[in-house]
């Protein structure tokens, strides 16, 4: 018999995300009763070519950040078009909230409105099917889990401590698994610290669970991680490598870069090279936004530079938004090789799903990403796995919204094991 789960209800509320700021969280229902639920999630470090996040600036409540402005968008307009409609299709499900919003960066009906009833659309079409939400999208291919990325070290716009780059990561590039891997940066992150601990450096956290202390530049930040590599017992280089997100439009300040925290000045020929000396001093293989967003010669410098030094990965996050025009632009130019995928940056799974297929075809490497303000919902752990992206950032393996995803990771990691033992 033909299967169509039937959409009889699409309902949104305001919950909260990690910082305690409002986000949307849909619900969709299905003539059956089968419901999905979707949150979308929220970040700090936003490009300037993101999707629209609508929030109800005049409101007075929640300092301007409420969002119910987007609610009403999906319980009045999103609702009565979506009722009806086949949720299995998911491609019309997303492409009617594109048009119904009009706008090319959906700040009509606001990215977290249409974000948040998309996943909850694809998760009512997975249990309708009875499939898990990861295989539901991907398919039989789904079956490769992803290295995670961890970020131990916060900076930037996540913590108010003085470091300027924004995320200093744990890759363990020499796990034999996801759970390996995950332990080893669990032991890793616990050396940490004890080691900041013993130096008497603070060990409270920033916004993606990593720890925050004042240091006295950022290269001792880079040496604390391969030291707590070291007491862990893990060797820096083979085992585990380094990743940073520098999140360099923030740096932005006219032609010059300038590290707001510190105040040092930097041309874009400097910062270049300054990466360049950095990633030959340091067991480094991924740099994230190391330029600004609409400095594409800079990032054609350095990609070429890099490229003829080693094997780095130099993600696009702030730069492609997650979008295909944006990454073709970059492709065609020579700029960077992998793209971070966040779905809120454009607004709905099936465009998330179609700058996928572009990075494939463009030969870019997928990071699928959370954010800075991000929730329990674990969705970014089944996307990644049903693109069998090779990485996943999801922050420290600290606080509950960062854990989830970890967690999530792991049962698929076990139900995969199952399947092809
Ligand atoms: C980033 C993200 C997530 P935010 O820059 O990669 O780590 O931060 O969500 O604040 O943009
Ligand atoms: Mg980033």
């Amino acid at each position: 018999m033909l299967k169509q789960g039937i959409i009889q209800d699409v309902r949104a509320r305001q919950v909260l995300d990690s910082r305690g700021t409002p986000t949307v969280e849909a619900c969709v229902t299905l003539e059956n009763g089968v419901q999905g639920r979707g949150i979308c999630p929220s970040g700090a470090s936003t490009g300037a070519y993101e999707a629209v996040e609508l929030r109800d600036s005049n409101s007075g409540k929640y300092g301007g950040y409420g969002v119910q402005h987007a609610i009403t968008n999906v319980n009045t307009v999103i609702a009565g078009e979506l009722m009806g409609k086949n949720v299995l299709d998911q491609q019309s499900v997303d492409d009617r909230m594109v048009q119904l919003d009009g706008t090319s960066d959906k700040s009509n009906l606001g990215a977290n409105a249409l974000l948040a009833v998309s996943i909850a659309a694809a998760r009512a079409g997975a249990a309708f099917l009875g499939e898990p939400l990861y295989r539901y999208i991907g398919g039989i291919s789904a079956r490769r889990l992803p290295i995670p990325m961890m970020n131990v070290l916060n900076g930037g716009a996540h913590a108010a401590n003085n470091l300027d780059i924004q995320e200093f990561m744990l890759v363990p590039l020499g796990a034999p698994s996801f759970h390996e891997g995950l332990r080893w940066g669990c032991e890793v992150y616990r050396a940490l610290r004890g080691i900041l601990r013993e130096k008497g450096l603070s060990v409270s956290l920033g916004d993606e669970g990593g720890f925050a202390p004042d240091l006295k530049n950022d290269e001792e930040a880079i040496e604390l991680l391969l030291q707590a590599v070291e007491t862990a017992g893990y060797k820096p280089g083979t085992d585990f490598l380094l990743a940073l997100d520098v999140a360099a439009a923030g740096w932005q300040n006219g032609e010059e870069y300038r590290m707001p925290k510190r105040g040092v000045s930097y041309t874009p020929g400097e910062l270049v090279k300054h990466w360049i000396n950095l990633c030959a001093r340091y067991p480094i293989c991924s740099l994230e936004d190391p330029l600004g967003e609409d400095d594409w010669a800079g990032w054609k410098k350095l990609t070429g530079e890099l490229k003829n030094i080693g094997n780095y990965q130099i993600v696009g996050d702030d730069l492609f938004v997650t979008q295909a025009a944006r990454l073709r632009q970059g492709a065609e130019n020579g700029c960077g090789n992998a793209i971070i995928i966040k779905p809120n940056q454009v607004g709905t799974l099936s465009e998330t799903l179609q700058t996928v297929r572009l990075a494939k075809q463009v030969g870019y490497r997928v990071v699928v990403s959370h954010r800075s303000g991000d929730t329990e919902d674990a969705f970014i752990a089944d996307l990644a796995v049903s693109v069998n992206a090779p990485f996943i950032k999801t922050g420290a393996p600290a606080r509950s919204e960062r854990i989830a995803k970890y967690n999530r990771l792991c049962a698929i990691e076990e139900e995969l094991m199952y399947i092809h033992s």
